[in-house]
């Protein structure tokens, strides 16, 4: 609830300016509300709009893409991208193909990514894009058609020092690697205009275990600081089974956790004996296989059919690592009721607003997502600077660098809470510290 009038008059705005997009109205809402007592603070904000300027896309691209299917039929799909903020750097975000892809959800995604670009430190702003395409179940020659047709409409917008897509939700290697192929032959150019691309062409090491990395490091920065613990010996849910589950598993045994869990739209595997990493890869990255294929072929692992029970398995800390509003309240109440000590978001957005509420009204610590999966963007923005250097570091070089940036994520997010009053609130404080760093590049660059 927010009690500021002006930020009431903005949401207000908001609401019947986007109406109906119900997942970007839900992401400026709670960012508004952490964002009261700054606001009241420095009335420069108000005077100077920058919040009205904020919340307002600098561009919405959205773009017919069609391809032709492995039967000759011809498809269409719809592509977007959303160019949010360039106050701190060239836009930057992942690139989504899912069929639930619509304004909304680019646009709560967009906006997300403008602070959470913010908080990695790096000259990056935001920006977002996709389509409601469903590379599921398609063959790679239908994935590679679908892309350079993707590639075709928005090579005109992007460039490596104006805007750099990326991966996100079925946007992986293979599709980076298509799109990045595509660019190259229209441009004429080899440049560093997508990250997340292979290893022969440019692509950082480190960049594909780094979100998953990086939400355990920042995890382990929480847990030490507000409670003096550490991940070890504690047992993990992760919900999920793509980029961001698997690598947060394997980092979760490295640091002596069990992950007991993974899950897709189907179903989740209940692994009491801790996820084996090699099997889960040779489904998920190899065989582009499901959970139920995983829960069927490792000794002693469970199956259940509805992936929203995975948060009823007891544990000690939760990080869903799937899709936004995953985690609702009855999750929460099974979490709390088993005795979570942390949630972190290895996902944009999976815990809904009432959850986050009932988990933050029990003491559970919270790791909000723009700050909790940071190292994903984080690292996108060290392989634009190897690209940019012609040069690459080490495996351990780029791992150390992330391990670095979530230390000083989770550090500004923690000292930004303090500072505002709310000590121990990350979620706040990340929200803060996003936008202080914007908000300044903002109101020095001119009615823009
Ligand atoms: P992947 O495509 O690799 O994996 C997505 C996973 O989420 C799959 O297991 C998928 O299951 C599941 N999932 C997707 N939609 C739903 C749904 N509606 N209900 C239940 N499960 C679902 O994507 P990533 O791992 O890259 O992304 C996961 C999350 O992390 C997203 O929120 C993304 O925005 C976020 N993220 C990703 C980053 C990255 O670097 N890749 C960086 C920061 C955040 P199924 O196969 O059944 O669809
Ligand atoms: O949500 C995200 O931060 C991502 N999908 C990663 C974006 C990127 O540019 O690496």
């Amino acid at each position: 609830m927010l009690k500021n009038t002006y930020l009431q008059e903005v949401y207000g705005e908001a609401s019947r300016r986007s109406a109906g997009e119900k997942e970007f109205l839900q992401a400026v809402l709670e960012v508004l509300e952490s964002l009261e007592p700054v606001i009241e603070r420095d009335p420069s904000y108000e005077k100077l709009g920058i919040i009205e300027r904020l919340i307002e896309p600098e561009r919405f691209i959205q773009f017919r893409v069609p391809w032709v299917d492995d039967s000759g039929k011809v498809r269409v799909n719809r592509g977007y991208r959303v160019q949010f903020n360039s106050a701190i750097g060239p836009y930057k975000g992942g690139l989504r193909f899912h069929p639930s892809v619509n304004a909304s959800i680019i646009k709560f995604l967009g906006f997300e990514q403008t602070f959470k670009n913010s908080l990695t430190t790096l000259p990056m702003g935001g920006g977002k894009g996709g389509a409601d395409f469903d590379p599921k179940g398609k063959s790679d020659g239908e994935v590679m058609r679908f892309c350079q047709s993707f590639m075709s409409e928005i090579f005109r917008h992007i460039g490596p020092d104006t805007d750099v897509p990326a991966g996100d939700i079925g946007v992986g290697g293979r599709e980076v690697g298509f799109m990045f192929g595509q660019y190259k032959r229209l441009k004429n150019e080899f440049t560093g205009v997508l990250t997340g691309k292979g290893l022969s062409f440019g692509g950082s090491l480190a960049r594909t275990e780094a979100t998953g990395y990086g939400a355990c490091y920042f995890t382990e920065e929480m847990l030490s600081h507000l409670k003096g613990e550490s991940l070890k010996g504690k047992r993990v849910v992760i919900s999920g089974s793509g980029n961001v589950a698997t690598y947060c598993a394997e980092k979760l045994l490295q640091l002596g956790a069990l992950p007991v869990t993974v899950s897709d739209s189907s179903g989740y595997a209940y692994d009491e004996k801790g996820i084996d990493i090699a099997l889960l890869k040779q489904i998920k990255e190899v065989e582009r296989g499901r959970v139920s294929d995983y829960a069927a072929r490792r000794p002693g692992a469970k199956y259940g059919e509805n992936c929203r029970e995975v948060f009823t398995v007891p544990c000690d800390v939760a990080m869903p690592c799937a899709t936004q509003n995953e985690l609702d309240e009855t999750s929460a109440e099974a979490l709390i009721k088993n005795g979570v000590i942390a949630v972190s978001e290895g996902a944009n957005m999976p815990c809904t607003p009432g959850a986050v509420e009932k988990l933050l009204a029990a003491g559970v610590l919270f790791g909000p997502a723009k700050a909790a999966n940071a190292g994903g963007v984080a690292t996108s923005g060290l392989e634009m600077s190897q690209n940019s250097q012609r040069y690459s570091w080490s495996f351990e070089e780029v791992d150390s660098k992330l391990h670095d940036i979530m230390k000083k994520v989770y550090r500004s997010a923690a000292e930004a809470a303090e500072e505002y009053g709310m000590a121990g609130n990350i979620l706040a404080g990340a929200n803060i510290a996003g936008f202080l760093k914007v908000g300044a590049a903002m109101k020095a660059q001119g009615i823009v």
